[in-house]
């Protein structure tokens, strides 16, 4: 799987914003500030498709790209930032609710969390809430390159533990500053999508 052209189609709040396209979609969440438009930029090979911010909790939609003119990155809006009133929250869970109660095409969702600290109460929720919903997810731990060896293997336990994974869900290391983890996510996301691509000759 290779990303050859990646553009914006639309930002939405409610459901009848949806793209009608029924184009498979893979959607990317996270704690605000984990790195998520970092990440969909370097997939992309971009600088600028997603804005990245130094402040934290600006994205409050949910934002549709189009990739490869095919099926689409969804970009859902991060959670967990401090400074969030009640009434926000309460709108960001109303949106992402209406989103996930009913989106067939939705294939998998990316959870991104900070390989340097534990997932929060809220990763651990929004892990739950995701398999609830009978989606798979994929556990992308981000900015391995604040780590070192022995840092990364105590994060793979941390990280099993807290979100309860098993054996066979994988955690994904990533860094958007070392570009480092890109071909690794895109089989693991890919690779029972379009498995003829990945077929070795
Ligand atoms: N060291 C390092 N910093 C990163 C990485 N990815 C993102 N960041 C930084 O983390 C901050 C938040 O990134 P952003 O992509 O906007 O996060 P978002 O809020 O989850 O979309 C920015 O200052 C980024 O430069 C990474 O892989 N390594
Ligand atoms: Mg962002």
């Amino acid at each position: 799987m290779e990303i050859k052209q990646s553009e914006f189609i639309t930002s939405a709040v409610k459901p009848d914003q949806y793209p009608t396209d029924n184009r498979i979609e893979i959607a990317f969440v996270g704690r605000s500030n984990v790195g998520k438009s970092s990440l969909i930029n370097t997939l992309t090979n971009r600088r600028k498709l997603v804005k990245v911010s130094g402040t934290p909790g600006k994205t409050r939609l949910i934002n549709f790209f189009l990739i490869n003119n095919e099926f689409y990155f969804v970009d859902l809006p991060g959670y967990g930032y401090a400074k969030v009133s009640k009434s926000e929250k309460a709108t960001w869970g109303s949106m992402m609710e209406k989103y996930l109660i009913s989106r067939p095409q939705l294939k998998k969702v990316l959870l991104l969390v900070d390989s340097r600290h534990k997932p929060t109460g809220d990763d651990i929720l929004m892990y739950e809430w995701i398999k609830h919903y009978g989606y798979e997810v994929v556990v992308v731990a981000t900015k391995k390159d604040k780590l070192t060896k022995n840092e990364l293997q105590r994060s793979v336990k941390v990280i099993r533990e807290a979100l309860k994974l098993n054996k066979d869900e994988k955690i994904l290391f990533f860094s958007s500053l070392k570009k480092e983890g890109k071909e690794e996510l895109l089989r693991e996301v890919f690779g029972d999508i379009y498995p003829e691509e990945n077929t070795e000759v």
